[in-house]
């Protein structure tokens, strides 16, 4: 039966020329029905999409994206840091204390309970939220660090926080950085800026996990970013199917098997439900 208020579309991406979309209440791909039962190994890829609806905003969506706002050369840079340590420093503790009051969402909760579902999940994401953890998620792949694990600049010695949610105004303000306990240097955000290399480790284990799994999710994420963004080419390149959740469209359409148009915390646990797989915390 039709539900309207569900605006997500399925469309098999190779049939989309010749089909109309299906509404999700009307019929998920069975072929992706099946296709999720029968995988062995499913790889789950996430971006700032996944942690929207948990209130945490995107980069680039248009009106609500941080880059909208906030000049990323500013703030996202090793040169910002250099430049003015004060202005970075605070505008993380104000994005550490969002995430701090933030909780999991449908989404993230349904992506942990798919691991009860399959032989082997492998969580990649590119979020620097700790929320997928907070969902259940274990030994999830970090590809841009994380706001919870500062580290010095100049020795790279961890810096542990207090565990206090601390309060910041909306926007951040300058805020001098905590200072070494090592080497008295100054303390940064322990994410990866523009310019600056993804955690190696992390990288070649994304990138062998995403050759070796057969079906790929990439959820919520613009695609933009490399080289996090070639991870879904390297599985379809390695035979995955590769499917994608997103309300929009985004480059890596052309390497989807299935594209799923809709909001994450929408489509995940409706996809869960269809699969007959029990979705609940
Ligand atoms: C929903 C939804 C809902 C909304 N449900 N979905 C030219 C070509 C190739 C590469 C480069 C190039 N020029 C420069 C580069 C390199 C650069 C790069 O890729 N730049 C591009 C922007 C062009 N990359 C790097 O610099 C990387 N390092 C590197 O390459 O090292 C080698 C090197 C060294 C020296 C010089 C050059 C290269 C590092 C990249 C680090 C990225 N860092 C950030 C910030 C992290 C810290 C912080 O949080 O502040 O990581 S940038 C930002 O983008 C963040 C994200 O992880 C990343 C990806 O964004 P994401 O997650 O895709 O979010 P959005 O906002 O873009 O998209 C959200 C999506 O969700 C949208 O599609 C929505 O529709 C969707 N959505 N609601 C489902 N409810
Ligand atoms: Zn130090």
């Amino acid at each position: 039966m039709r539900q309207p208020s569900l605006d997500t579309e399925i469309t098999r991406l190779s049939d989309a020329r010749t089909l109309a979309p299906l509404s999700a209440a009307t019929a998920i791909a069975q072929d992706l029905l099946i296709a999720l039962r029968q995988a062995k190994h499913v790889v789950v890829f996430t971006g700032a999409g996944v942690s929207a609806e948990s209130g945490i905003p995107t980069f680039r969506d248009a009106l609500t994206g941080l880059w909208e706002r906030f000049d990323a050369e500013d703030l996202a840079t090793p040169n910002a840091f250099r430049k003015d340590k004060d202005l970075v420093w605070g505008w993380y503790e104000w994005r550490r204390m969002k995430v701090l009051m933030a909780q999991p969402n449908p989404a993230h909760l349904a992506i942990a309970a798919l691991a009860r579902h399959v032989a082997k999940l492998t969580v990649i994401t590119q979020n620097v939220d700790d929320l997928h953890e907070r969902a259940g998620s274990t030994d999830v792949l970090h590809l841009h660090g994380s706001l919870h694990q500062p580290r010095c600049a100049s020795c790279g010695q961890a810096h542990h926080l207090p565990a206090a949610i601390p309060e910041e105004p909306e926007g951040g303000r300058r805020l001098s950085p905590p200072v070494c306990d090592h080497c008295g240097g100054p303390v940064r955000p322990g994410v990866v800026w523009f310019g600056e290399d993804l955690p190696a480790r992390q990288l070649h284990l994304a990138q062998q996990q995403a050759q070796a799994c057969d079906l790929f999710f990439t959820i919520g994420t613009s695609g933009l970013v490399y080289p996090a963004a070639h991870i879904p080419v390297l599985a379809k390149q390695a035979g995955a199917q590769v499917v994608q959740i997103n309300p929009s469209k985004t480059p890596l359409d052309d390497v989807c098997t299935w594209s799923l148009q809709g909001a994450a915390g929408t489509v995940l646990p409706r996809l869960m439900e269809s699969a007959g797989f029990d979705h609940s915390a």
